[in-house]
């Protein structure tokens, strides 16, 4: 890792979470100055040069770009998978417009990968106020940095990888969480389930139908007139009954918790937070307000010790009646009105950044200041430019909201992270969130925030969440079926197919639209919605292992072909289909009516795991039936499967390795409590299987194995597809009685037979 510190930064970093102790990263990295800037090596191989230019509130840094490279990252943003010949603002705001013009939006992860086939680095621009990166509009063979502050701070990472540029971008900025295993399973979200006996009547629905579901969500409409950490006592009489009643059916619930207190004397979170001055002021010294869902509110400040606690101590009381998980809105924050009229903000932005201006690039920020203002509604969804605040640091030192904007919602996840410490210590800890900055993959799950119920909108999901996970963000979902707008049948069908694959795989729509559980449609529409669900559950040991494995390395669970096939030209840009894992490949119908693909094989030998066929690399066109998302197991791959369950926490019994053999495969079978923090002191299960071919022999071996904890599996299937050369199927030596189930050669043994072969 190499750093480059421009001025002299004026605030700590809040995604950094641990520095290696020097900066020029060791005798890889190699800086020469050249005329007008530096010439960056890494391990004898020319990365880019730089320039480097402040003027009066600012910073510039450029540097080039090979003719083909191309630019992935950058977090959350409505743009195509290679993000190369754009422009992208930092700012986080509520953004109801999910277009390209719609740019910013809810989350700035200012950290880019340039990758091309045999080169590949990545560069964070760790700085949490405003932020434009131009990746080749204005010089088509540069990037362009320019960030508001007299300083910026730059880190660049290169290896002989992708994984290892994650792999050091994680570290410096914090792992992905463990999330509990019930997090990983499927989820109901609506805007919003309006009382208790409705919340019971949804999850009875999915246990009587036998659809797998892991927990329901409740919206704002939860809460006593929006007020935070309350109950409404017409509709949620008995929230502990009903959670009681949910855990008895093993599901969770997850409550959404907004960012603004009502202000309201007599309201304990308000009278709290006043006495303990926990809340933002403006720069007069009065408190600062902004109108959300309560009408005016006051806004916790998270940078001081104080309000963190302040936040995690009313959380944890709230969450005393048995809340699993926390849904937090409205973080950027947004704020639908002030007390100042609106258009005036408008014209001050405005001018404020035309000011601000460097030559060439006025045109562009005058007219996206109207999209950081907000939207065309005046009144709804509006996200502010500027909120003008004042923070309070730990040493009574002021700082303004606009310097550190973008981190807003990360301290507040790292508060809300604390909430869960205090009411449930030990245990793992569940967050999902809105907005973000860099380092958010350390706290919290995110979704795409708004989308609507469109066939645009289900397709760009893929490259929004392929490039969240390259931004280190492995958890996250957009909702599927769409959030605003009337879903239809076979949208929901394709879309559900979809987001089984999702890391996060929520279900989740807005008031006033088309309700969208999984058996509005009835039959046959319904069943395929089901299927498509159990389909999740069935894949839930592989899905489950590619997050421990995102948790100790930062490597995405869903990821584009490029990130396993660097050779290969083609996998740079597809973007319609990817990878689970590193041997499952998803191509999921995207449009209305197909009932064909085409897709791109990367480099090696795939079998279809719907017809058995193996296939070529290359293009193909392939059968997708509306009960069907085209599946790929690739050549010397595995996946791990179970039957599906009505819970992500029931003990899976049996589990297959479904292998692709050509030389060697190896499946990883990993299993842990899915509850506590334990499977950090070593008590989780884990065994590498691996099957090679020799001749016409299938020869098993476990090639490592941690045996901390009795998974809840006591049997292996192990499933040969493809693989017409397999005589006999050997372990230690010893043949194994297999059968043989349509092509595929199966053989089963317990679990104890399986770990004892690797101890001899
Ligand atoms: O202004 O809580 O993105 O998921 O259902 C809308 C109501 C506020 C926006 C979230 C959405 C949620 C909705 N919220």
């Amino acid at each position: 890792m190499l750093k480059i510190v421009v001025g002299s930064p004026r605030l700590r970093s809040f995604a950094v979470v641990s520095e290696p102790p020097c900066c020029t990263g060791g005798d890889a990295w190699r800086v020469v100055e050249d005329r007008d800037g530096v010439e960056v090596y890494w391990s004898g191989r020319k990365l880019f040069s730089m320039r480097i230019a402040t003027w009066e509130r600012g910073v510039e840094i450029t540097h080039t770009l090979e003719r083909d490279e191309h630019v992935y990252g950058l977090g959350e943003k409505y743009a195509h998978q290679d993000r190369r010949f754009k422009r992208f603002h930092f700012w986080n705001v509520d953004q109801t417009v999910h277009l390209p013009s719609g740019d910013p939006m809810y989350k700035s992860i200012p950290f880019y990968i340039v990758a091309k086939p045999g080169k590949v680095y990545g560069v964070f621009v760790d700085y949490p106020g405003y932020l434009y990166i131009d990746t080749g509009v204005e010089h088509l063979d540069r990037i362009v940095i320019r960030v508001g502050a007299g300083y910026a701070v730059l880190y660049v990472f290169s290896g002989e990888n992708l994984y290892e540029i994650l792999d050091a971008y994680t570290r410096l900025t914090g792992r992905p969480f463990m999330p509990p295993k019930w997090a990983v399973g499927y989820h109901q979200s609506r805007y919003s389930y309006a009382s208790q006996d409705e919340v019971l009547r949804v999850a009875e629905e999915f246990r009587r139908r036998r659809i797998p579901c892991d927990a329901i969500w409740l919206d704002i409409d939860y809460m006593d007139g929006y007020r935070l950490f309350t109950w409404s006592r017409d509709r949620f009489p008995d929230p502990r009954g009903m959670i009681e009643k949910l855990h008895s059916m093993n599901m969770r619930v997850v409550t959404i918790v907004d960012v603004g207190i009502k202000e309201e004397k007599g309201y304990h979170a308000y009278d709290r937070g006043v006495e303990l001055n926990a809340f933002l002021r403006t720069p007069d010294g009065e408190l600062f307000r902004g109108g959300v869902w309560p009408g005016l509110c006051v806004f916790p400040d998270f940078l001081r010790s104080s309000g963190r606690r302040y936040w995690a101590q009313r959380l944890a009381e709230f969450m005393g009646v048995g809340v699993d998980g926390i849904w937090l809105d409205m973080n950027e924050p947004a704020i639908f009105y002030m007390e100042k009229p609106f258009r005036s903000m408008v014209a001050e932005v405005s001018k404020r950044l035309i000011e601000n201006d460097v030559e060439g690039a006025g045109n562009h920020y005058f007219w996206r200041a109207r999209h950081l203002i907000g939207t065309t509604s005046v009144g709804k969804g509006i996200g502010m430019v500027d909120i003008p605040a004042v923070h309070l640091d730990d040493d009574g030192g002021e700082v303004r909201h606009s310097e550190i904007h973008n981190a807003y919602p990360l301290l507040e996840n790292e508060a809300t992270k604390m909430g869960f410490e205090i009411a449930r210590p030990g245990r793992r800890w569940f967050i999902l969130t809105r907005s973000a900055y860099a380092g958010i993959q350390r706290l919290a799950a995110v979704w795409t925030g708004d989308n609507q119920s469109d066939w645009g909108h289900m397709a760009i999901s893929i490259p929004m969440l392929l490039n969240l996970g390259l931004s280190g963000v492995p958890f996250a979902g957009a909702d599927v079926g769409g959030f605003g707008d009337d879903v239809d049948p076979e949208m929901l069908v394709r879309w559900t197919q979809l987001g089984a694959f999702y890391p996060f795989f929520r279900n989740h729509s807005s008031k006033g639209t088309r309700r969208q559980e999984p058996w509005v449609f009835g039959e046959p529409w319904s069943s395929y919605v089901a299927e498509a669900i159990r389909l999740r559950y069935r894949l839930l040991p592989y899905i489950y292992s590619m997050f421990i494995e995102a948790h100790r390395s930062g490597k995405p669970v869903i990821r584009p072909l490029f990130a396993e096939f660097p050779q290969d030209e083609q996998s740079y840009v597809v973007e319609d289909e990817f990878l689970v894992g590193p041997s499952l490949l998803v191509a999921p119908v995207l449009t209305p009516g197909a009932r064909a693909r085409a897709v791109y094989l990367p480099q090696v030998r795939w079998l279809d795991l719907w017809s058995g066929e193996v296939l070529e690399p290359g293009w193909r066109l392939v059968e997708a039936p509306i009960d069907r998302v085209p599946l790929f197991l690739r050549e010397d791959g595995a996946v791990v499967t179970t039957e599906p369950r009505s819970s992500a926490t029931e003990p899976w019994g049996t589990v297959t390795i479904d292998v692709f053999v050509g030389r060697k495969a190896c499946a990883v079978l990993y299993d842990d409590d899915g509850e506590t923090a334990d499977f950090e002191k070593g008590r989780f299960f884990e065994a590498k299987v691996c099957i090679e071919r020799r001749g016409g022999d299938a020869v098993i071996r476990v090639e490592e194995l941690h045996m901390g904890y009795e998974p809840g599996f006591s049997k292996v299937r192990i499933r040969l597809l493809g693989s017409p050369w397999v005589e006999r199927v050997l372990l230690e030596g010893e043949e194994l009685r297999v059968y043989r189930s349509g092509k595929a050669v199966v053989a089963e043994l317990g679990i104890g037979r399986l770990t004892a072969s690797q101890q001899g």
